[in-house]
């Protein structure tokens, strides 16, 4: 990595923490990632940007707020990007998906509250990454109870947007989000000093609509057999386009899915023939948790699609690019933002209807439904899925985990017999 010491201290970071988790994410990360065999040749950015976590992209971001730009700091794929990037802004998800921070988060939340919840606390609170201290603003959300109250407490750290996003999905809950995205657009507009229009909305969401439809061509290549690419480096470019550039993440996922596409018509694949399709349903893995997928993968089955925030629900659906008025386009934004399925919501059988349809598009074998501790909304939901995929014959184990390695050995056992299992 460049030396980036200056601007880390320019930005307030405990250096020496810091320097704590430069030793071990690329140990950690060379591990997981680069040792696997015959990775895309389209990896190498995201290998990059890896090698670079703390770098590039910040310094982006710095530069862009010395040219008079603004940094919105998200948590939730329910917070319109488009809006942000309309008032010429920047938005970068920010949640935490490293042990490295957990304990950070410990000091000010209960012990039964999500990894991801004090990972993203911790990581701010402690001062050990650029990404959380370089935003002008945050947008949080109201869709569980955790994140609720860490805002009150980020709060006295850094101005908080919240978005009420509804829990119900009839057409009055979509009238109440449409209100929600204007008030935010009020927001955008005051803290970026700049007023949106229909031709700059309109922009922002073909961009962001680009993004999505080049990961939609990365997992339409994962339906393919033998699948093209591992699940662990798809789910670090979906990890990856959380903060990246939106026009350049659509450019880097297009050239991957070219170069899978052309695997494809090659019959080449990252395992060998009759491999093991398993998909990931439930919370979702922020970078760099590979946990799961590493687990999975070493023990010889392919993880070929996430039924998550972190892999289908970001992407899945586009907004509507044919409104002409902004009233038109904000309500095609509220549409597309209500179809996403979090457990936040009931009831969500559309939620059970994606796993199903999923399982049937990537061909999978099993499924490992994966609920991060004390995620109460993903746990007790798996209850409903595991009824439902049980009278549909498609095997399913769940699993509880956090951040921490400590389980590693026992998850490894479990998924294991669940993979022998499929294997009969
Ligand atoms: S739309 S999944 S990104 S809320 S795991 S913090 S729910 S206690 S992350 Fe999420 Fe938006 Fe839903 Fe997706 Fe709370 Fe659960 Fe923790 Fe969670």
């Amino acid at each position: 990595m460049a030396d980036y010491r200056q601007m880390w201290t320019d930005l307030g970071m405990d250096l020496e923490h810091h320097d704590v988790l430069c030793e071990v994410l690329p140990e950690a990360f060379g591990g997981v990632y680069l040792t696997q065999q015959d990775r895309p040749k389209g990896m190498d950015f995201y290998d990059f940007v890896v090698s670079e976590i703390h770098g590039v992209r910040p310094a982006e971001m710095l530069q862009h707020q010395e040219e008079g730009g603004k940094v919105f700091g998200t948590f939730c794929v329910y917070v319109p990007d488009e809006v942000v990037f309309a008032a010429g802004g920047i938005a970068a998800g920010l949640c935490g998906g490293s042990q490295f921070w957990v304990s950070g988060g410990e000091k000010v939340l209960p012990a039964n509250t999500c990894s991801l919840i004090k990972a993203s606390i911790g990581a701010r609170l402690d001062k050990t990454c650029p990404f959380f201290l370089i935003p002008d603003i945050y947008v949080g959300e109201n869709t569980c109870d955790g994140k609720k109250k860490a805002w009150e407490i980020l709060a006295g750290e850094v101005p908080l947007h919240i978005i009420d996003v509804p829990q119900m999905k009839r057409d009055r809950d979509v009238a109440a989000f449409e209100a929600e995205i204007r008030d935010f657009i009020k927001v955008v507009e005051r803290v970026t000093d700049k007023k949106i229009t229909v031709e700059s909305l309109g922009e922002a969401i073909k961009l962001i609509n680009n993004k999505r439809r080049a990961l939609q061509r990365v997992y339409n290549a994962r339906k393919a057999s033998p699948v093209p690419i591992s699940g662990k480096d798809a789910l670090l470019v979906t990890q990856i386009n959380f903060y990246d550039d939106p026009a350049r993440a659509a450019q880097m996922a297009n050239n991957l899915a070219d170069e899978l596409e052309q695997r494809i018509n090659n019959a080449i694949g990252v395992f060998p023939d009759k491999t093991l399709r398993i998909m990931i349903s439930g919370t979702p893995m922020a970078i760099p948790n590979w946990k799961l997928h590493h687990i999975v993968e070493s023990l010889g089955a392919a993880v070929v699609v996430e039924e998550s925030c972190t892999g289908t629900r970001y992407f899945e659906n586009l907004v509507d690019e044919s409104a002409t008025t902004l009233d038109e386009q904000i309500r095609a934004l509220a549409e597309r933002y209500m179809k996403t399925n979090c457990a936040c919501f009931t009831p969500n059988a559309a939620r059970i209807d994606d796993i199903i349809r999923l399982t049937d598009e990537y061909q999978v074998d099993g499924i490992i439904d994966i609920n991060l501790q004390f995620c109460n909304l993903y746990s007790t939901e798996s209850y409903l899925i595991k009824q439902v995929m049980k009278e549909h014959n498609i095997p399913i184990m769940h699993i509880e985990t956090d951040y921490s390695e400590q389980d590693f050995e026992q998850l490894r056992t479990r998924v294991e017999a669940f993979l022998e299992m499929l294997r009969k």
